[in-house]
């Protein structure tokens, strides 16, 4: 989008395909669905580590190590762009935190599951990025800038950290037959609650509507989950891997695949604060927000003080 000629109205911007910036007249309700939907996006990056972090101090090597960091690093600084491009429309990190730590402020579901052996790591990586791709990818011409900026970059990204999660997974279907076991278990545990990471299906997603008349949302839940199914399925059969879905079957007509149905029940009990990991992630959380109060207080002294010269 471009962003550069003189609008008289929201609408006409809009219209014309161009972004939406901060300092923009905007509706009071497209201000608050991106505030919602930025928020937890940074969220889910931020809470995102913590599975994988699990796993830094036993990665099997000093290589496998390196990425990983890597990789934990960036969704970081995801987490970071995206307070950011949140606070352009009005509301302060604190208050985001807040909102988190209340349970006001939902993260994805995904992030609420153990990572149980190493394979997880290549799951997460192949999978749960996989899907954050696809969905990320048609967000970078969402309507507000901010928010579309920040995620070309992110996607740059996401791409490297779902090739290292393909490759451990690719390794370890080429080794022991322990191995190969245990990357089809972190397959069956992860595939389901991946495809719900796309959100409810369209004809039960309340936010949709609205999404796509304002331009934030560019393609459905269920267009972005079919892609990623469709993607997906050639990949874990290239390396040898068995999708967890016996009505899994190729569709001539629509030149995709069919699948069962997802869990509904689990993802409403897990996006409702009752998952696996829920408590855990955000007890973790905020006892480390806590324990970092005295550095984001250093950092505001420092910067009064030095506003004063
Ligand atoms: N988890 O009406 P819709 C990553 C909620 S980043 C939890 O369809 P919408 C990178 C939804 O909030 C992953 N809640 O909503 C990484 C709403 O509840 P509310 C995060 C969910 O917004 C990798 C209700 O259900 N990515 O993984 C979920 O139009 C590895 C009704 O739903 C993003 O956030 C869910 N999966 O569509 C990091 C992408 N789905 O708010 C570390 C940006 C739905 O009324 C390690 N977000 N809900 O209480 C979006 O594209 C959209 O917000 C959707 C949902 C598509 C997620």
């Amino acid at each position: 989008m471009n962003t550069t000629l003189a609008f008289n109205s929201f609408q006409e911007k809009l219209d014309k395909d161009f972004n939406i910036e901060p300092k923009d007249v905007m509706p009071d309700d497209y201000r608050k669905h991106l505030i919602r939907q930025i928020s937890q996006h940074a969220h889910s990056e931020v809470i995102g580590m913590q599975p994988e972090g699990n796993w830094i101090s036993r990665a099997p090597s000093l290589r496998a190590k390196q990425i990983l960091l890597a990789k934990i690093q960036d969704e970081g600084g995801h987490g970071l762009y995206l307070y950011s491009a949140c606070e352009t429309l009005g509301i302060s990190r604190d208050e985001l935190i807040e909102q988190l730590h209340e349970g006001k402020a939902k993260y994805s579901n995904i992030f609420n599951y153990p990572s149980l052996s190493w394979a997880d790591i290549g799951a997460i990586g192949w999978l749960v990025d996989g899907a954050a791709i696809v969905n990320q990818v048609s967000l970078q011409r969402t309507s507000f800038g901010p928010y579309a900026r920040a995620m070309v970059r992110i996607c740059k990204e996401e791409s490297f950290h779902q090739r290292q999660g393909y490759e451990i997974m690719a390794t370890m279907m080429s080794g022991t037959k322990v191995q190969r076991e245990m990357a089809q278990d972190a397959m069956n545990r992860w595939w389901w609650p991946s495809l719900m990471m796309f959100g409810p299906h369209d004809s039960d997603s309340p936010h949709s509507g609205k999404a796509f008349e304002w331009k934030i949302k560019l393609k459905s839940n269920d267009e972005l989950r079919q892609k990623f199914i469709d993607k997906t399925v050639q990949q874990a059969e290239v390396i040898g891997l068995t999708i967890p879905d016996d009505q899994l079957k190729w569709n001539e007509d629509k030149q995709g695949y069919d699948h069962g149905e997802i869990n509904w029940d689990e993802f409403k009990r897990v996006i409702n604060g009752n998952g696996p990991c829920n408590k855990q992630r955000l007890d973790h959380h905020k006892k480390y927000h806590a324990d970092g109060a005295w550095v984001r207080e250093a950092a505001a002294a420092y910067a009064e003080t030095n506003s004063k010269f």
